[in-house]
């Protein structure tokens, strides 16, 4: 980086890629957490977002028990059509409590981890499964972790100025979904740095439990797009 971020030179301009999901929202909130140690003001702000994560894991639950035969009684596919039926509003009504907390208390997970090892589900589940009382609380204010750990999709440009480890940073996150990804090349002029974000557990999942290669995986085929992308450009340079 030599002397950029300094007082001359002024902040790192760093850009943020990887796919969707990836971590890139993580990657920027540690950044400022290792500078302000606090990502919000406004925790109340991302109820939302934090509720719907729990939601969108019991709404995939009920497909991965379905691809995997798993029997589902009366009363959990009750519960099951009650989310899936549900209209968010941000004070979960009883009866998408007590649909959660039966769920929960079923031993479906258990029945899929026992017929697969990696369940298709959103990969924050343990998290969001363990903290499930406390968003259902009517008092609830989602924590720092809580946000941390909820998945929301990133739409538009995104930028933030942190100042860690004696530099400045300035940071743009560019979301990973496929429309934007066209776009990426056209902010190449502009970074000092590039960040890769690759979400390990994808490239572990297949690699260790299905024996699938590598080569194959979006990820790496993302990686492989990102480096032509990059390339041409430095040619055009
Ligand atoms: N287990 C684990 N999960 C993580 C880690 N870092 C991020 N996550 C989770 O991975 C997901 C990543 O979400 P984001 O950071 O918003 O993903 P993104 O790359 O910004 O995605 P888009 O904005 O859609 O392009 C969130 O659910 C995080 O909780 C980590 O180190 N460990
Ligand atoms: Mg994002």
């Amino acid at each position: 980086m030599g002397s950029a971020g300094s007082l001359n030179r002024g902040p790192i301009r760093t850009l943020i890629l990887g796919c969707m999901g990836a971590g890139k929202t993580s990657f920027m909130r540690q950044m400022v957490r290792c500078q302000k140690k606090s990502i919000t003001n406004n925790r109340e702000y991302y109820l939302y977002c934090v509720q719907l994560n729990l939601l969108n894991v019991y709404r995939e639950l009920r497909n991965v028990c379905i691809s995997l035969e798993i029997q589902i009684s009366p009363e959990l596919d009750a519960a099951f059509t009650e989310i899936h039926e549900y209209r968010h509003k941000e004070k979960f009504p009883q009866k998408v409590i007590d649909a959660i907390s039966l769920l929960r208390n079923s031993q479906l997970f258990d029945f899929c981890r026992m017929r697969q090892r990696i369940l298709q589900l959103p990969q924050n589940y343990n998290y969001m499964i363990q903290r499930a009382d406390d968003f259902m609380q009517a008092d609830y204010i989602p924590s720092e972790n809580d946000i941390m750990m909820s998945y929301s999709q990133t739409c538009g440009l995104v930028r933030d100025k942190v100042k860690t480890q004696g530099y400045d940073f300035e940071l743009l996150e560019l979301p990973g979904h496929h429309l934007w990804r066209a776009k990426w090349s056209q902010h190449f002029e502009d970074p000092d740095l590039v960040v890769f974000v690759i979400d390990l557990s994808e490239l572990c999942d297949p690699a260790f439990y299905n024996g699938v290669l590598l080569s194959s995986s979006l990820i790496c085929t993302l990686f492989v797009d990102f480096l032509l992308v990059f390339d041409i450009y430095l040619k055009n340079e």
